[in-house]
């Protein structure tokens, strides 16, 4: 099925500088960075790229409104989140426009980037009074010992097309909350809904009375992001995207002695042991895998299946798949949107020719669509291939919809498939045996940053730690304690007697 009513270019750029101007953007143009749209393929607007300069400017100014920033309480801080979350709200639908535009996102997962956004904002409101320390028995009398957290400085966030909006979002609510200053260099795809989240923010700020420079966007190519890389200024770099990307940033970060907090590539896997219920089984994986046209860094890419329930879970998915709605995602019915660019519907392409090369079998999907009447634009279905082993291709993250299937006999042979990739982001079991989904939550199970059970490997609530293991990178983001990754830790030790004891019984004078 593919949706007839495809929208003009110039209905896209209308519809997105209404939604800029509702949200209070007049589009800056000027020359150095094209925001373009994946539903046609074609540019939107010519806009002004920062320069050197305006680089060093922000970062200067961040800088300054740090020192200001991390004495002002907490709560107060919070206050400022506060309110973006009601602007979020105010502008949900505006929003979520921009990001279909620019992301090619269906209107539900647009929407529901935009949710995930209010939920931070909620969830680092409740932070702002909870930056909690702790108290440590002290081994002398007369001393305590605590743990206080300050806040750390200027963050850098470097984030991704995929999720161009709410991955800003986790990481400025919770800095902001934590005392930091943020400067956000997003990706050169996704400009648009940047803007927008930026006037939010310097609307919010001017309504509670917070400094503007406490949050600064620098549109740009790669340069920006080096630039803030490589400045001492910058005190947490916070980098979302691919592995080549992250194998770069954070030895350039470490160099320097700053920090940095990675969200790289996932390779996700799913295992369906002979007791799950299909019927639970089918649509969580078929939204984990075509879901977001497969560019989720949570998509699941690789299902492990028991040989006993191969070829009737295969029949089901294959059914699923051959009736997706690929097209318009504005049109309701649409579930699979376009890809991000022609650049990735030939990555996807180039990922099949290897595979089936190796011996892999097609069984549903991988055709491109709209090619005549959007040749410009990357329309793709989503794909299932059978394969009999995990290739050098089944173990890269394509940023596609390919589902890779794979049989097993044992659970052990199972968990050894599922952890032999390089990356270790997202994971999931589907099982009604508890024996089963306790070994795959334990330590000896999933090596993954996120295990699921009975539920597919994407869309993640932001209340629990975001990010995974190996070659994805080691950072959290979101909820959960992430926000100690923001904050600098400080041991204190309080004498409050009138003797001087050293720890460790040393004697001295
Ligand atoms: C990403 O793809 O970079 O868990 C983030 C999820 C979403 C976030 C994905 N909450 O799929």
């Amino acid at each position: 099925m593919t949706s007839t009513a495809l929208p003009t270019t110039e209905d896209l750029r209308g519809r997105a500088r209404t939604a800029l101007e509702r949200v209070g953007v007049t589009v800056p143009e000027g020359g150095g960075l094209t925001a373009r749209t994946p539903i046609t393929g074609d540019p939107l607007f010519e806009l002004a790229a920062a320069t050197p300069a305006d680089t060093e400017e922000a970062i200067a100014a961040s800088r300054a409104a740090f020192l200001t920033w991390r004495t002002t309480p907490a709560p107060r801080r919070g206050e400022l989140v506060r309110r973006l979350g009601e602007l979020l709200r105010d502008h949900k639908s505006d929003l979520g426009d921009l990001i279909t535009i620019e992301a090619g996102k269906i209107r539900s997962e647009a929407l529901g980037e935009v949710q995930e956004m209010i939920d931070i904002c909620d969830f680092a409101v409740g932070l702002s009074r909870q930056l909690y320390g702790r108290t440590i028995a002290s081994e002398r009398p007369g001393h305590r010992l605590a743990e206080t957290w300050h806040p750390l400085g200027v963050v850098g966030v470097i984030s991704a097309f995929n999720f161009p909006a709410a991955v800003w979002s986790w990481n400025t609510a919770v800095a902001l909350a934590c005392g930091d200053t943020v400067i956000w260099k997003p990706s050169d795809l996704t400009p648009l809904i940047s803007l927008a989240c930026d006037r939010l923010l310097a609307q919010a700020a001017e309504d509670v009375g917070a400094p503007r420079d406490v949050h600064r966007l620098l549109l740009g190519d790669r340069a920006v992001g080096e630039k803030l890389v490589d400045d001492p200024r910058v005190a947490l770099v916070s980098a979302t995207g691919s592995t080549r990307m992250g194998r770069e940033v954070g030895p350039r970060v470490a160099a320097r002695f700053g920090r940095s907090l990675l969200e790289l590539g996932g390779n996700n896997a799913a295992i369906v042991a002979p007791s799950a219920d299909l019927d639970l089984a089918v649509q969580g994986i078929v939204f984990a895998a075509a879901g977001t046209a497969g560019q989720r860094c949570t998509t699941l890419r690789r299902l492990i299946v028991h040989r006993d329930i191969a070829d009737t879970l295969i029949a089901r998915l294959t059914a699923a798949y051959n009736k997706l709605p690929i097209g318009n995602p504005f049109d309701e019915d649409t579930l699979v949107g376009p890809l991000i660019s022609p650049a990735a519907l030939d990555g996807m392409q180039s990922a099949l020719t290897r595979v089936q090369a190796e011996g892999g079998k097609v069984l549903a999907g991988g055709n491109r669509r709209l090619a005549e009447a959007l040749p410009r634009a990357a329309y793709a279905e989503p794909v299932i291939v059978r394969v009999d082993e995990q290739s050098e291709v089944v173990r890269e993250e394509t940023f596609a919809p390919i589902l890779y299937v794979l049989t097993y006999d044992t659970l052990e042979e199972a968990i050894a498939l599922h952890n032999d990739v390089p990356q270790g982001l997202s994971s999931s079991i589907f099982t009604r045996d508890q024996q089963e989904a306790e070994l795959f939550l334990s330590a000896e199970g999933s090596d993954c940053g996120i295990a699921n059970v009975n539920i597919g490997t994407s869309g993640a609530e932001i209340g629990g730690a975001f990010g995974g293991e190996k070659e994805t990178g080691g950072g959290r983001e979101s909820g959960s304690d992430s926000w100690r990754a923001y904050m600098r830790p400080a041991t204190n030790t309080i004498n409050y007697s009138s003797q001087l004891a050293l720890a460790q019984n040393v004697s001295f004078l």
